[in-house]
């Protein structure tokens, strides 16, 4: 961690612009908790990601949420590319103070520089990748797939660092560690699926119950997070021998149908008032 730190520190002295990107379901939980300290006084581009999965109205209020605290801040849905063209108009936009200072004191004028910071699982590589305009980084599904490192001209006059950074996420906060679990940001063998799942629900038959009993078409919803899961292996028919439930298979359909946005467009981070 302080080696990624200092790495990522060491790039961050070569850019105008620093791109944070953070899951719009979660801009709280999927900030990196050393994000201000670690890009310091650098303007700052906020992108919401995967905005196509998460509540409009609260994605609006986190915009100006970061706007307030100085950064420029945009959504963007990577998946079908809504917002990407914005993103070099207001990196530049972000960089001319910077590149008229370097223009009035004498020096040539170049192009800007930016570097696509985040946790993993966000859309880092995606994000670069669309900028890029062709599929020159990678991209995966798994958590932590990025090494490696290059300047690609990325618009007029901006140019983009290819790699990524990859910034450890807010793990000792017990609710955000949670919902990274939820959203895929934490790999799936560090967290216990029962527990996350069941937290999911619970979460959910909290805050949106009427998704919930729609889409498991369930009249009541238990109180208990184990016998929400039960409800819900027993509305999909997931028995295992002998007849009980299984709960397991109800974890894994929770998660994966609140990940496809089944439950609606949800955010789970709500913006301080
Ligand atoms: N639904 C949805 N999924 C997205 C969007 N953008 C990216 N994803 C998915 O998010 C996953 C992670 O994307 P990556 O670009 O690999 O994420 P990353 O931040 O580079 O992750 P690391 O390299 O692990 O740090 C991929 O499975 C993408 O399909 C989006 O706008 N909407
Ligand atoms: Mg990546």
């Amino acid at each position: 961690m302080a080696k990624a730190k200092r790495i990522i520190k060491e790039s961050l002295k070569l850019v105008d612009v620093v791109i944070e990107v953070l899951d719009a379901r979660i801009p709280a939980s999927s900030r990196n908790p050393d994000i201000n300290e670690t890009s310091g006084q650098k303007p700052r581009l906020v992108v919401l990601n995967k905005c196509g999965l998460a509540d409009p109205d609260l994605t609006m209020r986190w915009i100006e949420v970061f706007i307030k605290s100085g950064f420029s801040a945009i959504a963007v849905d990577l998946l079908n590319g809504k917002g990407v063209r914005e993103v070099p108009v207001l990196v530049r936009q972000l960089a001319a103070p910077k590149m008229a200072s370097l223009v009035s004191s004498g020096r040539r004028p170049r192009a800007a520089r930016c570097m696509v910071l985040g946790i993993p699982n966000v859309g880092k590589s995606f994000l670069v990748n669309k900028l890029i305009g062709q599929r020159v980084a990678r991209t995966g599904y798994k958590p932590g797939v990025t090494r490696g490192q290059q300047w690609i001209r990325v618009a007029d006059n901006l140019d983009l660092m290819d790699t990524p950074g990859i910034l450890w996420p807010k793990l000792e906060d017990a609710e955000a560690a949670f919902r990274l679990a939820v959203t895929g940001a934490i790999k799936e063998e560090i967290f216990n699926l029962n527990d996350v799942a069941g937290r999911l629900i619970k979460w959910l038959a909290e805050n949106h119950p009427e998704a919930v009993k729609n889409r498991y078409k369930l009249e009541e919803l238990p109180d208990e997070a184990g016998e929400l899961l039960k409800a819900v292996g027993s509305k999909r028919g997931f028995i295992i021998a002998g007849g009980a439930v299984d709960v397991l298979k109800a974890s894994r359909n929770v998660l994966k149908e609140f990940r496809e946005g089944k439950f609606g467009r949800i955010t789970m981070d709500y913006p301080e008032n």
